[in-house]
């Protein structure tokens, strides 16, 4: 009898690119993957029982090929919602790693002190509060002040995922944020509305005014209209931010792409896509490699 996978895929849901293109674009030596997950398997690591999706696996030695193969050096693994707040799979990718990833986690009020050494001790980095209602039933904002509060002497930030259609009316609870901030994916803007808008204008001003948050300038796959390989409805809000913060800004390839149901991209154009968005050597290496750095690596910042 055929063995019955621990877990089903949605019916719905494309699995990763099975072999991408080798971007033309090389990134610079040490370059960071600052957005990537691994999913299960789920025969060693379960899917948690309160996820709103069932990916496909994605485990960790196909994130390091993908790696390798694009040019990259390190990874930074993030929680997934599928996995709830049970980081094992991100704990187990980090620790196999040999150095060359770290991860942010998802912990809920309940954490224990001992949990949190044992997650820094892993290369854990940061928390990821997710406000994206589709992923995740909220948490009450105490309980995710209250975290914010125990993370903060760790030296950990917060990653938070929201929508732009959002960030009116969660603007204030965000800035009183006590750490440094990392928004996913430039808070998701609508970008059929233009770039110098109110919506994106909204997003901008929390950037400029507010120095402790950053942004991963990732995901065009997910934001745009117009599709790839150029995702060049995408780039003039990415390109804005990067050149706007060169030193808040972080990328990702966002593999394995959870959720994609009318094209899973080809992780190589993706990276192709990087000289469009930071247009010159000097804020690639921001970019790709001393803002990451700053933020996961710090003991190797001078
Ligand atoms: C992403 C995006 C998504 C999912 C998750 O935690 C998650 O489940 O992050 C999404 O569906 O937009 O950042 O990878």
């Amino acid at each position: 009898m055929a063995d019955k996978p621990a877990f089903q895929m949605d019916a719905d849901w494309l699995p990763f690119h099975p072999n991408p293109s080798k971007p033309a674009y090389v990134p610079p030596p040490g370059a960071v993957d600052a957005h990537c997950h691994v999913f299960g398997p789920g025969d060693v690591f379960p899917y948690a029982p309160e996820r709103k999706y069932t990916p496909c696996d994605a485990p960790k030695e196909k994130l390091w090929a993908l790696r390798d193969y694009l040019g990259f050096s390190r990874n930074v693994i993030v929680q997934a919602t599928c996995h709830g707040a049970d980081n094992r799979a991100v704990v187990d990718a980090l620790q196999a790693s040999g150095g060359r990833a770290r991860g942010v986690a998802t912990v809920r009020r309940s954490v224990t002190d001992e949990e949190l050494q044992a997650l820094d001790a892993a290369g854990v980095r940061g928390v990821r509060f997710n406000f994206v209602k589709r992923l995740v039933d909220a948490l009450p904002r105490d309980e995710l002040l209250e975290i914010a509060q125990r993370i903060k002497p760790l030296g950990w930030h917060i990653v938070i995922y929201f929508e732009a259609q959002e960030l009116p009316e969660l603007y204030d609870f965000f800035t009183s944020l006590p750490t440094v901030v990392v928004v996913d994916h430039m808070g998701r803007p609508d970008v059929t509305k233009p770039v110098d808008g109110p919506e994106f204008a909204l997003f901008t001003k929390l950037m400029r005014e507010h120095t402790n948050f950053w942004s991963k300038v990732s995901c065009p796959e997910r934001l745009s209209k117009l599709g790839p390989p150029a995702y060049g409805d995408v780039v003039p809000f990415a390109r804005h931010i990067v050149e706007s913060f060169p030193d808040r800004v972080l990328w990702g390839t966002d593999w394995p792409h959870p959720n994609m149901k009318t094209h899973m991209p080809d992780d190589g154009h993706l990276v192709d896509v990087i000289p469009q968005i930071a247009p010159t050597a000097a804020l690639q290496q921001k970019l790709l490699v001393d803002n990451p750095l700053r933020l996961y690596w710090p003991e190797e910042v001078r």
